[in-house]
């Protein structure tokens, strides 16, 4: 195995925008080893001076909505206009399924050369709240290393929406021309959730129902966010990552988000309100892994499922046993 470096020097390197520097950080941040996580969290201390500064887009979408594509025409017209561009993703079931989310790295290839962009697939592992952490603190590693607009790429299927939305300052929501109704299984949730909407591959053939479909979903937001008077209009645009009509409007919806949080004073606190919550999801993290780990737990837990499962003992009973073990280990 490389040698470790101290935090500090990291930091330094990491600062100074070393590509090579940046990648161990990231696979640092991504490991969940007890030794390693006191490293990473010397290395966000000393890079803490260095965040912040950089416009976090959260962008979601059904497979095939075409994200990658959309990213990597996005990031390639930013970086012509001098912006640093780097790519995050949240995708638990990466492990599973080999990788959707920046799997394909044909998708992104005239950004993934770029000296300008750093493109980081999701961390591997199928339990959300790692994968999640991996990303945000991935995330505070490229707005040290000077990447000044952040992309964080989702598959529109649940709670890694909520996640993303948690570490983001713009949600970003691509949909797709009429493929029903029911807006095509996207929950009401994720509609919620979202500051920018744009209804992607509206070229060709494709072009007057994705207008069609802009119109409707506006309509549909209207409804959503009329139950909630404070909150702004949201933008329903539509675009062509191929052609790349309509993407400088999606970018400039984003930033005329990104000035309405600035101009209300509800980007400090929604990004006070994300630290908060972060915090407790790390001291939960934490936790989880620490009772996993608890070797009086390891003991018992097998036989423990089986019994629950044959109706030998009850859950409540069950989970009794494995906190009593837990606290007996401590
Ligand atoms: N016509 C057209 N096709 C597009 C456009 N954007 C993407 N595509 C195509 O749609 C397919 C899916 O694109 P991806 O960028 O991989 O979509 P994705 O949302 O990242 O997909 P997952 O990562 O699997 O969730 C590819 O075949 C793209 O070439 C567009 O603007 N117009
Ligand atoms: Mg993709």
């Amino acid at each position: 195995m490389r040698q470790r470096l101290d935090p500090a020097t990291l930091a330094e390197q990491v600062v100074a925008g070393s590509r090579a520097h940046i990648a161990r950080a990231l696979t640092l941040v991504e490991s969940s080893r007890p030794d390693h996580r006191d490293a990473a969290r010397e290395l966000l201390t000393l890079l803490r001076p260095h965040t912040g500064n950089a416009v976090r887009v959260g962008i979601s979408g059904v497979p095939g909505a075409g994200k990658s594509t959309f990213i990597n025409a996005m990031g390639t017209r930013l970086i012509a206009k001098g912006h640093r561009i780097a790519v995050l993703a949240v995708d638990p079931s990466s492990s599973r399924s080999g990788g959707s989310v920046l799997g394909d790295r044909t998708r992104m290839g005239a950004l993934a050369e770029s000296e300008q962009a750093f493109i980081r697939p999701s961390p591997s592992g199928n339990h959300l709240g790692g994968v999640a952490r991996a990303t945000r603190e991935g995330m505070l590693i490229m707005e040290a290393a000077g990447f000044d607009t952040i992309w964080v790429e989702t598959v529109g299927v649940g709670q890694s929406e909520v996640a993303v939305a948690g570490m983001v300052d713009t949600f970003l929501l691509l949909m797709l021309a009429r493929s029903g109704d029911q807006l095509q299984g996207i929950k009401r949730g994720i509609l919620e959730l979202a500051d920018v909407i744009t209804v992607n591959k509206a070229d060709g053939e494709n072009a007057g129902e994705a207008r069609v479909t802009a119109r409707e979903l506006t309509i549909a937001m209207k409804l959503i966010r009329s139950e909630d008077a404070d909150r702004r209009r949201t933008p329903v645009l539509t675009c062509s990552a191929f052609t790349g009509d309509g993407l400088d409007d999606v970018w400039q919806a984003v930033l005329d988000h990104r000035h309405h949080l600035e101009e209300t004073g509800s980007l400090s606190e929604r990004r006070a309100l994300q630290q908060r919550d972060w915090m407790w999801s790390l001291v939960t993290d934490d936790l989880t892994t620490s009772l996993r780990r608890s070797p009086s737990v390891k003991a018992i837990a097998r036989d423990l499922e089986r019994a629950v499962e044959q109706g030998e003992l009850s859950a409540v009973e069950g989970a009794g046993e494995i906190l009593d073990a837990f606290y007996k280990d401590l």
